[in-house]
Parts: C-alpha cells; structure tokens; sequence
C-alpha cells in the first residue's frame, strides 16, 4: 500500500507563504549532460539527415526501419486504425473532436481594416501557418486527446500541412493515437521520436519537410531540443507537470473534490494538486475521503507520492485570500466549486483554465468540454495563454497611403529621419509629397 502524507497549511501562519512558495518550486530547468546531448543530436541531424534519423530510432527505439522511405506511415495505416477502432471509443473520439472545432472556430482571428481622415487604409491581414510540426510522445503518456487538442485548432486555423512525428519503441504503433490523427485531418505521420525528431522537423530532411512550428509535449530531451530550435521555427510553450487548484466554499461532496485532485495528481509524481477552502471542517471531511478512495485507485502509488510531495489542503479565512493564493499560484486548471462562480471569477487574474460551479470536473476539460487542454503550467499563466488557433496564425500588417496621406505622413517622416541622421529615409519619404 502507498502512504500518502497530506500537507495541512493554514493561511493565517506566519510561514505560510514560505511554505507555499516550497511546494511550488520546481526545477524543470533541463541538467547540462542532456543540452551537450542534444546539441550533438541536433548536429548531427543537420548533417547527416535521414541517415542519423535511422540510426538513432535504432539505438534508443530499438528499431530497425528498412530505410529512409520506412520513415513515414502510409495514409491508410491511419485509416486503417481509425476503422478497427471500437465504436464507442470512435464515437468518443468523433464527439470530443466536434466540441474542440466549435470552440476553435470561436478563436479565430479576423484581418481588419480601418480608413483615417486622409484616406491612408491600415490594418491587419491574419493567414495561416504553412506548415506546423506535432510531436507525440511514445509509450504511457501518449495521449490520443492531446493529438486532437494540437491538432484541431491548427486545422480551424487553415493550416495546409499538418506532420505528426511519434516514436515507435520497439515498432510498435499506438493504434488509439493513429486513430485520433486520422480523425483530426493530420496530413503525414512519421514514427520517430526525440530531440532527433525535433531537429528532423527543424531542418528538415530529405525524408521529412522542414515546418514553420513545433507543437506538443515530449520528456526532457524533446523539451530541450524544443528550445535549442527556437528561433529555426516556432515553439507552443515548454510544459511541466500538470497542476489543478480548486476552491471550495464547503458546499461540495467531499468525495467530488477528493477525485478531482487525483485526476491530476494520477498523470505523475510531480503533477501538483491542491485544495482552499475557508471551512476547516471541510478540509477534514476531503482528507477523509481522500484516505478511503486512495486505495482503489489504479494509479494509487503515482498519486500517493505527488500528494505527498506537492500536494497540500490550505485553510484560509476567506473567498476573497482565495482568489489572492490563486493569482500567486497561477494554477493550470484552477475549480471554482462555490455557490457562486461568477461572482468569484471576477477576482481571478491568473489561470490557465477556470472550471465554475460544482458540476464542472476539471477532467471533462482534459477530453471533451470544448477548450483546449494544452495549458501554461509551472505558474507561466501569469504571463501566457492556452494553446489556441492564434497560435497557428499570424499578422501581417497592411499600410495603403493616399496621395495626400503620403505628402502629410512623408513631412514629418522627413523630419524625424533628419533628427536620425538616416538621408536616405528622409529623402524617400518626401519625395511623392513634392
Ligand atoms: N490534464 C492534462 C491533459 C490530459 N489529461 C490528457 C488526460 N489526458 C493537461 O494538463
Ligand atoms: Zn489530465
């Protein structure tokens, strides 16, 4: 049987946030052995291309691909999986599927234009990405849900080309995971994993297009290999392990609440999950369950240590240093399991997700509710905002002068590129103007 430890706090201690800040430190920052490795991965696939690429599948997927054109899985092996899939995971996977598009399209962004009083149009033109790369993580923690999350909102957005990349240990294919691709529109999938993927996709090979974004979540050497490329192509964010805070007033079922941050806390050792509440008697009532539901949990052990190690049940005085914690916190997903949401929410700032009301399990988000479950963790929702079709898009700003806006924009262009000392500007910008 795993133990677990329940972490009690109250608000009102002198060391509270001391204590706090402890449990939400944590150190994601990649170690030096694995960036030189890396780099050298990345090297090399620069170099040498789809020779390396098969090279390493073999040695950390120990697998054999027969060659260069082995790489890619054909379109009818996606079909193919999303055919033998049972029908009512399939159905599953079609009603998920159709909730995120909904809630996509809501995100698009529109071009724009507006005409000022000497007739000069400005705005903004929005087009798609040409194309985006989608990595998949092999084994356990590849989720057929986050292939639909990664995937949608870059088709909503219009984007031509689609490459999933995914290892297969030991050949293996994650059926589930074909299927989601196939239903989401993927275009192409190859099955190779790693900072090698990274950098395939990257720079691309003469098996592999290079792509403009990379998207999705990966282990430590995927993240690393992430951030080495930036700046070669785009990055969504960096992830960490998932986070859920709820709030609850009391009014709760205790056993509600007690699934709730298990269903983080299941997904690993470091996920973080916490509960405030301002009813002391309540905290009392969630350990409790908390200490009988734990066992029967397939994922008992996983659970048992993220709750030890960085879960806690916090007493405050009120709503109101609630919301206060939360905005510190800056929780991935944070419940609002009050009577009265709506009211609470208006003094919530940072949150990558807000779950209101006491029927909204914050899982119903991770597969089907409608947003996306791609969420800034490790408290970055201070600061950046769910994964979403923006992300596939971006602005080109539009600038169409008049005769007489140019004279009028062009004098005073003039003037400042002489203050900049910079002739040849001042002199572009006046000459239609005389
Ligand atoms: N909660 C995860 C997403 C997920 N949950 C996938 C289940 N499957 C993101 O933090
Ligand atoms: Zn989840």
């Amino acid at each position: 049987m795993s133990e677990v430890m329940i972490n009690r706090l109250d608000a009102a201690d002198g060391d509270f946030q001391d204590k706090l800040d402890k449990l939400l430190s944590y150190d994601a920052s990649s170690d030096e052995a694995v960036h030189q490795r890396v780099l050298e991965i990345i090297g090399r696939i620069r170099r040498e291309g789809d020779g390396a690429l098969l090279e390493y599948t073999q040695r950390f997927d120990q697998y054999q691909l027969a060659g260069a054109a082995d790489l890619e899985l054909p379109k009818a092996r996606l079909q193919q999986a999303w055919d033998n899939l049972p029908n009512d995971l399939a159905e599953g996977l079609q009603f998920a599927a159709e909730r995120i598009r909904t809630y996509a399209e809501q995100q698009k962004l529109q071009s724009w234009r507006f005409e000022d009083a000497d007739g000069n149009v400005l705005g903004q033109q929005v087009t798609p990405l040409d194309r985006v790369g989608l990595y998949v993580p092999g084994g356990k923690a590849a989720y057929p849900s986050s292939v639909l999350m990664n995937a949608i909102p870059a088709k909503v957005a219009g984007v031509p080309e689609v490459i999933m990349v995914t290892p297969t240990p030991l050949g293996e294919v994650n059926e589930l995971v074909l299927a989601a691709a196939h239903l989401a529109g993927v275009d192409r999938v190859y099955r190779v994993g790693g900072a090698q993927a990274v950098a395939a996709l990257a720079y691309g090979t003469a098996s592999i297009p290079r792509v403009d974004k990379i998207v999705g979540p990966g282990n430590i050497y995927v993240a690393t290999a992430k951030k080495l490329v930036f700046g070669q192509v785009g990055i969504d964010m960096v992830a960490g392990p998932s986070e859920i805070l709820v709030i609850c007033d009391g009014g709760t079922d205790p056993d509600w609440i007690a699934a709730d941050l298990f269903s983080q806390a299941e997904h690993d050792e470091d996920a973080q999950a916490i509960l405030l509440s301002p009813d002391a008697a309540f905290l009392d009532k969630v350990e409790a369950s908390i200490r009988r539901m734990l066992p029967e949990m397939e994922r008992a052990a996983v659970i048992a240590k993220s709750l030890s190690d960085r879960g806690a049940l916090i007493k405050v005085r009120d709503l109101a240093q609630a919301a206060d914690v939360a905005n510190h916190i800056a929780p991935e997903h944070l419940e609002l399991s009050v009577a009265d949401p709506d009211e609470l929410v208006k003094s919530i700032r940072n949150a990558g997700a807000i779950f209101m009301g006491r029927y909204t399990a914050e899982a119903l988000g991770d597969y089907c509710a409608g947003p996306n479950h791609v969420l800034p963790t490790a408290r970055t929702a201070r600061f950046s905002s769910p994964l979403g079709v923006y992300d596939f898009q971006k602005r080109s700003s539009l600038i169409n002068c008049s005769a007489a806006g140019s004279a009028k924009l062009g004098r005073v262009a003039d003037l400042l590129a002489r203050g900049e000392g910079l002739g040849a500007h001042a002199l572009s910008a006046r000459y239609r103007g005389r």
